[in-house]
């Protein structure tokens, strides 16, 4: 008899973080001593379980000329090998920690190097091999000899090379196993993507050179003044030439200095020399505390505008390169975002120096989540088991050590969803000890028993505001802090709605500090047939569909109209007033900086047309202020019509992030309101040969259904209850809340029949009546249609009453109609972009011009979308259409049963009918997908409702 021993492998299910590291220390990117960066095309070969190979590779003189190659950084499931697997909170494996699934990919990878000519000689100092990020676990060779393995996959480790270098012919052997004890903590709502992720990068370490360092940068701002000390583990010296600071390292320096934030990044540059090693330094004074129940950077509260930001690259994952990290720190400036969550596990380091450079608060998170705990109540839960902890301490220690020179690091963050313990509250007491200058977060700790803040997810307004005004009770403690949404207003899909109704909660209650938005990108994974990939598409047994597709950018980094809502509604500047009393009020939101910084302008337009334009003179009013700025009279020989003012503030130079002239703030004054269409009722039915004409309008004689309106043909023009359903509408299964997008659906409003009760041919109207209902209910809306025509235009009233008892709100009320050609739409109302009822702030009234093509929003599960707002008037297919009252329009190449049933946009596929929405009124988006519903104001419900439509046909058809 044989016995197996896996003892080779303990590692893989050891709780421990690992062995043969070195501790860990802050993380530079530049120095003047050498380093070798070793990323780029690696020998691979995978195996399917942990032990499939042994490690003869690992060995000098191994031939793996018939292994294939990755790319590093990259994930091997995105390079043709194996395939990524997505759940939000459920291991893909059986719990029993720490204990791993037999069917282990594991991925051998293989590297050769030389020496570069220029290395400093092998005995000058040492030499550290440095890996920022490997998924799950490694254990590493080099020249045959083990190095330790390590597990903490967002997490850098470093091992000491120099005594097993040589000039050439080095291999460097890695083996990464994607499951060990180490997944347990990882359970974040993302893709499982194994593989060498991060960079790898061999640093000279010369003798004397420099260890660990914490730079300590205050500001006072009482006295103006910053207070610089740099702790460092060799003695040296450190100089800030703008600051004529030369002082050793240890020993505190006061100087007056500007200070560093978010809006105004003012870093120094400095040097930290020691015997043998320059590291140049990046210095932001600025104070973090708690007081008065608030969180201050330099005395003043902030009020966080935030995203969480997961690393996220539809063709490389999580192994992010340096242009795509710049890409988001400045779409989120441009976007007026002022704060990342770096949920949920610490970023690559250089998008830390991102922030620092153009200005972001950064609440930086632990690469710790064990959700999936609870599904057992929390059973086992790693983070409340000793034998965790001292795992639980390297990853914070990793964290804190590696980040803690950044000025844009405000808040530590434990990690996410993993329930509470004995663990996360020593991971607490050492980051509290390590360094006293940052609050703590942690969203899972109700009691704020470890935590610096009061961190909720998805609450409600309702709950939001009792928070505000201090009215949530709570533990003593929890009671003096102050409160942030660390995740709300769930991006996913069509949404989010209720943005702004939050908004307003935090700017009125001082205790409520803002917030992030989840989150800031879809994980969609480009894929050859399906456009963007997620959950199941790669044949999971076990999975959670598109939940990995709720960011406020698509996955190839085009903002939604959620982000453009968001930017609306967070901008720092607010501009309003009624637009006749000659003023405008300009209110300063920022935190810190004047508006000296901005350009106003303004426009005067009629029906959407400028008649005139001018710059603003607004003073540069401080951080809180307000003022009344007259505008010009209106241009003198305006034509008649609806009119509006337009306030801008642009930038007034360029800056960083953006360029001169680029929009941080607007408003939209209106001067004279809309005069409704106005048709005569002159013209009268005529019955003729199977068709009855009015005006314009042709009808089948039999149905009373239009069938025409001039030359252009028209087809199914009837009374649309239906939407396809939004994620925000159908909700997450495990939401205990009603959710409107499965009832409608058991209550049939997607498949509702029209009974046609009588078609009358009155003296100057065309009468339908009609009952829609859904088979197998009681419940109806009564529909007559009342056509009548001044001989050129068509003028459509339709008239709903709800018959039965109706318990549900309608998804959207109003018409549609099939068009046999469209491409060019025109119209004046709500644009550029689509609107929902709660998600129109960024709605502009002007004249916008389109295509159906691209009025078409890209979500990556089809879904409804698109709708225009506030439309007065558009023109499509040859068709005018007038709104009696405004209405909103979609237009788009499938049916709206299409669109329901679509998978992947690849479903959809345009057939003979352009298919166009005039809706009266939409049902409110909300952001249930994970948090509350449409707020009860946005509720469409089923109540008599009467609009009207006017149609003729244009010149030009499109
Ligand atoms: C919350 C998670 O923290 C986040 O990672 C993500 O999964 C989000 O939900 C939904 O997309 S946890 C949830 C139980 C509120």
């Amino acid at each position: 008899m044989s016995f197996h021993h896996r003892t080779a492998l303990d590692y893989v299910e050891d709780t421990s973080p690992g062995t043969g590291m070195l501790p860990p220390r802050a993380w530079y990117a530049t120095s003047d001593s050498t380093s070798l960066s070793l990323n780029g095309s690696w020998r691979f070969r995978l195996s399917p379980t942990a032990d499939a190979e042994d490690d003869s590779f690992t060995e000098e003189g191994y031939d793996a000329s018939d292994w294939t190659e990755v790319a590093v950084p990259g994930h091997w499931g995105l390079q043709g090998h194996g395939s990524p697997i997505y759940t939000n909170h459920l291991y893909p494996f059986p719990v029993d920690p720490p204990h791993v699934p037999t069917e282990n990919p594991t991925g051998d990878h293989l590297r050769v190097f030389d020496l570069p000519q220029d290395w400093p000689g092998l005995t000058e100092g040492g030499a550290v091999l440095r890996f920022d990020g490997v998924e799950s676990c490694a254990r590493v060779w080099l020249n045959g000899t083990v190095l330790g393995d390590f597990k903490g996959s967002r997490l850098p480790h470093e091992f000491a090379v120099g005594h097993l270098l040589k000039s050439v012919g080095n291999v460097l052997a890695v083996r990464v196993h994607q499951w060990s004890a180490g997944s347990y903590l990882e359970d974040q709502d993302q893709w499982w993507l194994p593989g060498i992720f991060r960079d790898v990068t061999l640093l000279h370490r010369p003798t004397g050179c420099v260890l660990d360092f914490f730079v300590h940068a205050s500001y006072d701002h009482r006295s103006g003044t910053g207070t610089l000390r740099v702790d460092s583990d060799v003695d040296g010296r450190v100089t800030v030439a703008d600051l004529a600071i030369d002082v050793k390292t240890g020993e505190a320096v006061t100087v007056p200095v500007e200070p560093w934030s978010a809006e105004t990044p003012r870093l120094y540059d400095g040097v930290l020399v020691t015997e043998g090693e320059r590291v140049p330094l990046l210095i932001g004074f600025r104070t973090v505390e708690l007081s008065d129940g608030l969180m201050k950077v330099n005395g003043t509260p902030i009020l966080l505008k935030g995203v969480n930001r997961h690393e996220w690259h539809p063709h490389k994952g999580r192994a992010l390169d340096l242009a795509t990290m710049r890409e988001d720190v400045l779409l989120m400036k441009r976007h007026n975002i002022n704060a990342v969550r770096t949920s949920h596990y610490p970023p690559h380091p250089a998008f830390l120096d991102l922030c620092d450079e153009l200005g972001l608060w950064v609440v930086d998170e632990c690469d710790l989540e064990t959700h999936g705990f609870t599904e057992q109540g929390w059973r086992d839960n790693p983070v409340d088991d000793d034998h965790w902890t001292p795992a639980l301490l390297d990853r914070a220690a990793r964290l804190v050590e590696r980040d803690k020179n950044h000025p844009s690091v405000i808040v530590w963050s434990l990690g996410n969803e993993a329930g509470t313990g004995r663990g996360l509250t020593a991971m607490a007491e050492w980051i509290h000890e390590r360094d006293s200058t940052r609050l703590i977060h942690y969203e899972g700790d109700l009691n704020c028993r470890d935590t610096d803040l009061y961190a909720r997810m998805y609450a409600d307004h309702a709950e939001v505001e009792r928070i505000g005004r201090g009215l949530d009770g709570g533990p003593r403690r929890r009671r003096r802090l102050p409160f942030i949404l660390c995740e709300y207003a769930h991006a996913m899909g069509n949404g989010p709605g209720g943005l702004a109704a939050y908004q307003r909660l935090f700017e009125r209650y001082e205790r409520l500090q803002g917030g992030f938005v989840w989150e800031w990108i879809d994980h969609g994974i480009a894929h050859p047939d399906l456009g963007y990939a997620y959950g199941g598409d790669f044949g999971e047994e076990l999975h959670d569909g598109n939940f990995v597709c709720d960011g406020l950018l698509f996955p190839d980094r085009q903002p939604s109209p959620g982000l453009v809502e968001y930017k609306k509604v967070i901008e720092p500047v607010s501009i309003t007033g009624d637009g006749t009393s000659g003023t405008v009020r300009v209110s300063n939101k920022y935190d810190f900086v004047d508006l000296s910084g901005l350009a106003f302008s303004w426009s005067y337009r009629v029906e959407g047309e400028a008649v005139g334009s001018g710059t603003l003179s607004v003073p540069p009013l401080a951080p809180g202020e307000s003022a009344d700025v007259h505008l010009p009279e209106p241009p003198p020989g305006a034509p008649a019509g609806e009119a509006h003012w337009t306030v801008c503030a642009g930038l007034a130079d360029d800056t960083r992030w953006a360029p001169q002239g680029h929009v941080v703030a607007w408003g939209q004054l209106t001067v004279s309101g809309r005069r409704a269409p106005y048709v005569a009722t002159t013209a009268r039915p005529v019955s003729g040969d199977a068709v009855i004409t009015l005006g314009p309008g042709t009808f089948d004689a039999g149905t009373g259904s239009l069938r025409a309106v001039g030359g252009v043909a028209v087809s199914d023009l009837r009374l649309d209850v239906w939407r396809a359903t939004t994620d925000n509408d159908d909700g997450a299964a495990w939401q205990t809340d009603l959710r409107y997008g499965p009832l409608w659906r058991r209550l049939g409003l997607h498949r509702v029949q029209h009974r046609l009760d009588a078609v009358e041919i009155g003296e100057d109207a065309l009468t339908v009546r009609t009952r829609v209902a859904p088979a197998a209910r009681e419940v109806a809306l009564s529909t007559v249609y009342r056509w009548t025509s001044d001989g050129d235009r068509l003028r459509l009233t339709v008239s709903v009453t709800p018959r039965g008892d109706w318990r549900v709100p309608l998804p959207r009320l109003g018409i549609r109609l099939g068009l046999t050609a469209a491409d060019r739409v025109q119209w004046f109302g709500g644009g550029p972009g689509e609107a929902y009822p709660d998600t129109r702030m960024a709605a502009v009234v002007d004249r916008w011009q389109s295509t159906v093509d691209r009025m078409q929003t890209p979500y990556v599960r089809p879904q409804e979308n698109g709708a225009r707002i506030d439309v007065r008037w558009a023109e499509l297919g040859g068709l005018r259409i007038e709104g009696d009252p405004a209405f909103f329009l979609t237009a788009r190449r499938w049916t709206t049963e299409q669109l329901d049933a679509a998978a992947h946009r690849t479903d959809l596929v345009p057939g003979n009918s352009v298919w166009v929405n005039l809706d009266h009124a939409q049902h409110g988006i909300g952001s249930q997908s994970c948090g509350p519903g449409p707020l009860p104001q946005y509720h469409l419900r089923a109540e008599p409702a009467e609009f009207a439509l006017v149609f003729s046909s244009t010149p030009v058809t499109g």
